[in-house]
């Protein structure tokens, strides 16, 4: 029932964003569904970049943008609480992980379900994903992102190494976007 009156201003949000979000394949082929898109901020309110989230029935697909950073490898992850306090970041909570593995891709007791891929960012100092993690909802059910503190997306200064608990080495982080519930 909750999720009923979650879902529709979520479908109006979808209907202003067919016109513009082409490029990003957001709403192309499909029926209507939740779509958000939230802005990275670093530690001084600077834009670091966009994600745009569309629940899909197979998972939460991410096309997410930065630009403006050195060239590299930066990891970005689902954080499991929808808080970003600067500087540190550090009330975005640890990885969104409702199914208590252990963090990483290429680690056998992995992954959380807020793992990503990393963003290379070559000399443009932009760079961007794209990427669905499977069984992952914005609200309703166990896996939903969006419970009742919400969630975040968080950009690291370096790159996750895929296997080490519980946050792949990424260090420190350098931005964040706040997924209300
Ligand atoms: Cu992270």
């Amino acid at each position: 029932m909750r999720a009923a009156f979650i879902v529709l201003p979520l479908l109006a949000l979808a209907a202003c964003q067919s016109s513009n979000s082409s490029s990003m394949g957001a709403t192309r082929d499909m029926p209507p569904s939740q779509v958000r898109t939230v802005q990275l901020l670093g530690p001084n309110g600077e834009l670091r970049g966009t994600a745009s989230l569309e629940a899909r029935p197979a998972g939460l697909r991410i096309a997410a943008r930065v630009e403006g950073l050195a060239p590299g490898t930066y990891a970005i992850h689902y954080h499991r609480i929808g808080l970003c306090t600067a500087p540190t970041f550090d009330s975005a909570g640890p990885h969104f992980n409702p199914l208590t593995k252990q963090h990483g891709t290429e680690n056998p007791m992995g992954p959380h379900m807020g793992d990503l891929p990393n963003i290379i960012v070559g000399a443009s100092g932009k760079g961007e994903i794209t990427h669905t993690v499977d069984g992952l909802m914005l609200t309703g059910g166990p896996n939903a992102l969006l419970d009742a503190d919400g969630a975040a997306v968080v950009l690291h200064a370096g790159p996750d190494d895929y296997k080490t608990d519980p946050s792949g080495n990424s260090g420190k982080r350098i931005a964040c976007a706040t997924l209300g519930a």
